[in-house]
Formats: structure tokens, C-alpha cells, sequence
């Protein structure tokens, strides 16, 4: 079939094809630089040849994944991963390869002082130096012309006994107030949550509903961040995001994908039924709960995975057309007939409605999205067939990495 019998065909089947064409095309999703650098598991880091060298060569390569997708405008960094003498230098640079910095992730987990924790260690010092770190990314954020900062912690203990998890929610709450009360206006504080890792007794930010309760005692500036990768499996991740939605404290996403614990794998390449899903109840909000389209609007979605084995600019380009995919299909639910099987109870109509949707081929929808944008109609292959991936090459081996 060709493109132009697919939009005839949605069209007589009811769906508002130009809506969905027309939310994609402003769909933005955030690359992490750290996405471009060397990884690996607790085990090994792989080197791999033509891996950024510098913070402006992670710019570099998020440039070319903007260029090919047309929905990466902005990078996310880490401090101290990406930190430079002058961050002016690093917000004008991205600005020359046609980019943006985004949201600015404190890194409170390499360094000897946070071995029992960083704002919730028992050494009154070592939580100084925490919100010290935290303070010096909030001014980098305003530096890099970012609004947003991204915070997860690894705080959590080993063993029963350890410590004391009222005086660790106590603490934590002592120095988030006190990072928060330096946000300046219009700044946002992400809470993370993960249910595990690295600690393995417990984690001081275990699951949403702690993260939603300290947003709440911060203020509206603090909300919670979603990382696919950081539940309990058989967790129901789209429920989560409506009830952060309808509480109002949905703040981001971290999307990738897993299958044991938080592998940062491509996201949607285990589990695209979850992220679609997911989508579902995302543009629910924008286009049935409309009482819920402002907090849906401000939503920043990233892309928070560092891969391993893959070679890292395709994996990126693969990740950012799989989110697409995810949100073209669940664009194109068809609410109506939805709402109309749940109100008679019809139990496989609803289901068979969101099935549907699924199951459709969105492929020529994302080629006119993309051909709009001035991208390729498929980046991947665009990219693999450019001389990017050799011209990095002369990079040679010894790259930026996560540690
Ligand atoms: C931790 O697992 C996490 O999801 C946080 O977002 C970190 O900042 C990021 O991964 C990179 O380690
Ligand atoms: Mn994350």
C-alpha cells in the first residue's frame, strides 16, 4: 500500500490522522551525553573506537542524531562527567551544532565520601558536600541555560541495621529542602526513584510514592521522574504515570528498556507494548483528560541509557524511532470507541480498540513526520549509509566513559 492509501485509510476509519501528524512533528525527546560515551557492566567497561573524547564531541554526536530524527533538540549532561572550565563555552557550542542543554544530573554516587550515601549519609560532612554538588549544578543549569535538574540518588544500606531509615528520610528531607530553596524560578528539581541498585537492602527512594511524597513536601518546583528501568517487574508502569499525572507531580521521563535490573537497553526493543502503553495514557492526557494537558505539556522526555555493546549513535537513533513508533501508535487509539466499550463493559472491545492501534503499521505517518522535519525517512539507515561512523574513527579508541 502506498503512504498516500494509508492516510485515506486511517482517515475513513475515523482517526485524526492530522492530529497525531501534527504532535509528532513537535515531539521532542532528550539524548543524555552520556549515552554517547564509553560503557559497560559492573564487570567491563568496552572500549569502542571513534567514542567521544570531550563534552562538545558528545555535542557532536547528539548534533548528528538531531539531524536525522529532527526530535533530539536537547542534550542532558552530568556533572562531573561533562564538566568544563567555562559552561558558557559548552551552551554556545551546543548552540553551533544546533542544540540545547537539558536537564543538568547531579552525580552523587562516584566519589569514596557516598560509600553509605550522599544526602542521607550519617556524616553531617559528607551530606555538605552533597548539597554542596547539587548547588554547583543548579548554577551550571543557569549557566547552560537549562531548567531543569535531574536528581537520583544511590543512597540506600546493605544490611538490616545499618542505620536508621527514620533519620535517613529525615536527613534526606533536611537537604533536599535546603537544594530546593536554592532553585532559582522557573528551575524544576526531577525526583528519581529506583527500587534497587546499588544498595541491595534498601533504597532511601524506593518507588514513586516516595518520590511523590517528597515532591509534595518540597514544593511545586520538585517533581517525580520516571526511569522504565527502575521497578519491581510486573510493576504496572502506566498506572504509575496516571496517578503522578493526576496528582500533578509528573515531571519526566528516563525511558529505556530491561529485562533483569537497570540493563539500559534500547527502549522499547524488550517491551514496546509497555511503552506504548505507556504513550497511551500520555496522550489520554492531552487529548480526553484535557484538565490534565498543562502538566502533560511540561513533561521533559529523555532517554536515559548508556549501551554496552552497541555501537552508540545507531542505538540512539533506533531508541529516539522507537519512542516515535510508540507514540504514533498511541496516537492513533481510537478514544471514542474506547469510551464507548468500557461504558457497556465490553471487556474485548476495549481491549480489541487498543490492540488495534498497536498493531497498526505507523511507518508511513513517521516518514511524512519526518520528511516536514527536513529528516531522512529512515534516520538509521541515513545514518549508517553517511560517513559519520568512519569519520569518527579517527577519534581512535580511549573515549569519555560513565566511570
Ligand atoms: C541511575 O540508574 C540512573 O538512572 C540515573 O538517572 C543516573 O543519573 C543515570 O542512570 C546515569 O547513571
Ligand atoms: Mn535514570
Amino acid at each position: 500500500m502506498g503512504d498516500r492509501n494509508w492516510f485515506s485509510e486511517q482517515e475513513e476509519r475515523g482517526l485524526d490522522v492530522a492530529r497525531a501528524q501534527a504532535f509528532l512533528g513537535r515531539f521532542q525527546i532528550e539524548t543524555p551525553s552520556w549515552g554517547y560515551g564509553d560503557s559497560g557492566t559492573r564487570f567491563k567497561v568496552f572500549r569502542q573506537a571513534g567514542v567521544p573524547r570531550t563534552p562538545l564531541e558528545k555535542l557532536e554526536d547528539a548534533a548528528v542524531v538531531h539531524r536525522l530524527t529532527g526530535a533530539c533538540s536537547k542534550v542532558a549532561i552530568h556533572i562531573p562527567w561533562d564538566r568544563v572550565d567555562e559552561y558558557a563555552n559548552l551552551r554556545a557550542y551546543a548552540q553551533e551544532v544546533g542544540l540545547t542543554i537539558g536537564a543538568v544530573n547531579p552525580n552523587l554516587f562516584q566519589d569514596d565520601d557516598y560509600r553509605l550515601g550522599s544526602l542521607c549519609h550519617p556524616d553531617a560532612r559528607v551530606r555538605e558536600k552533597a548539597v554542596a554538588h547539587i548547588e554547583e549544578c543548579i548554577a551550571a543549569a543557569g549557566e547552560v541555560g537549562s531548567d531543569t535538574i535531574s536528581l537520583w540518588l544511590a543512597d540506600g544500606t546493605n544490611y538490616p541495621g545499618q542505620d536508621d531509615f527514620r533519620a535517613r528520610k529525615h536527613r534526606l528531607l533536611e537537604t533536599l529542602s535546603r537544594v530546593y530553596g536554592k532553585l532559582p524560578v522557573g528551575m524544576r528539581l526531577l525526583i528519581e526513584y529506583k527500587y534497587f541498585e546499588p544498595a541491595f537492602y534498601h533504597t532511601d527512594i524506593p518507588d514513586w510514592g516516595t518520590a511523590l511524597l517528597l515532591a509534595r513536601r518540597l514544593g511545586p518546583q520538585a517533581q517525580v521522574l520516571v526511569d522504565l528501568g527502575h521497578h519491581p517487574h510486573g510493576a504496572n508502569v502506566e498506572q504509575i504515570v496516571v496517578n503522578l499525572l493526576d496528582e500533578r507531580k509528573l515531571g519526566g521521563f528516563h525511558f529505556n528498556s530491561r529485562r533483569y535490573a537497570d540493563d539500559d537497553l534500547i527502549v522499547g526493543a524488550a517491551d514496546p507494548y509497555e511503552l506504548f502503553l505507556i504513550f497511551a495514557e500520555l496522550v489520554k492526557a492531552e487529548f480526553v483528560h484535557t484538565d490534565l494537558q498543562d502538566d502533560a505539556r511540561q513533561i521533559a522526555y529523555m532517554i536515559d541509557q548508556s549501551h554496552a555493546i552497541e555501537p552508540k549513535i545507531p542505538a540512539m537513533i533506533r531508541s529516539v524511532m522507537n519512542v516515535q513508533t510508540a507514540l504514533a501508535k498511541a496516537l492513533l487509539i481510537d478514544f471514542g470507541a474506547l469510551a464507548t466499550a468500557q461504558a457497556s463493559g465490553d471487556v474485548l472491545a476495549a481491549e480489541g480498540v487498543v490492540r488495534d492501534a498497536f498493531e497498526l503499521d505507523v511507518r508511513p505517518l513517521l516518514r511524512r513526520v519526518r520528511e516536514l522535519a527536513g529528516a531522512p525517512p529512515d534516520p538509521l539507515q541515513a545514518y549508517l549509509r553517511s560517513d559519520y561512523p568512519q569519520r569518527i574513527l579517527a577519534r581512535g579508541m580511549g573515549g569519555q566513559g560513565w566511570n
